[in-house]
């Protein structure tokens, strides 16, 4: 499962500087891309709703998904309800960014998502994404 939390549905269109002027669409395309060559099935979701997130870590326990790619966007720094989930479920999460957060303004810095996840990767634009799969793969 690659799940997006709010506002990547808007990436591309602005701040470019700071994520990229990659689309969620396009991520989407080099995901499946790269998931099939590494032999992966791909879920590939965004939400803007905490709630719609928690429920679909749920779903990637019910499923057996191998992994969970999880950038919980702002929902990060903010949400115990996703730390819980990921707690819960016990199927491993790793945690993507397309910036890296623990350089920009302080209240980004903390993550309640990667308390809970095995790994994170950060900082690469939209290349975060396929760096995450090859560590889930190796899972
Ligand atoms: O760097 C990341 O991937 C973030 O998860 C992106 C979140 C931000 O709140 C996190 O601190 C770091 C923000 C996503 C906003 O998405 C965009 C929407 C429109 C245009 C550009 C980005």
């Amino acid at each position: 499962f690659v799940l997006n939390g709010p506002n990547l549905n808007l990436l591309g269109t602005r701040e470019p500087e700071i994520y990229g002027t990659d689309t969620l669409a396009d991520i989407e395309a080099n995901v499946r891309a790269q998931g099939k060559t590494l032999g992966l099935a791909i879920e590939f979701r965004q939400s803007n709703h905490e709630g719609v997130l928690v429920d679909w870590l749920h779903e990637a326990r019910a499923k057996g998904a191998k992994a969970v790619l999880l950038n919980a966007g702002a929902y990060t720094h903010t949400s115990i309800a996703i730390l819980d989930a990921i707690k819960a479920i016990a199927v491993p999460v790793i945690e993507v960014h397309l910036s890296d957060p623990e350089t920009r303004e302080p209240f980004r810095h903390h993550s309640y998502v990667g308390m809970g996840a095995v790994d994170v990767v950060k900082g690469l634009g939209a290349e975060s994404y396929l760096v995450a799969l090859e560590k889930a793969a190796a899972l």
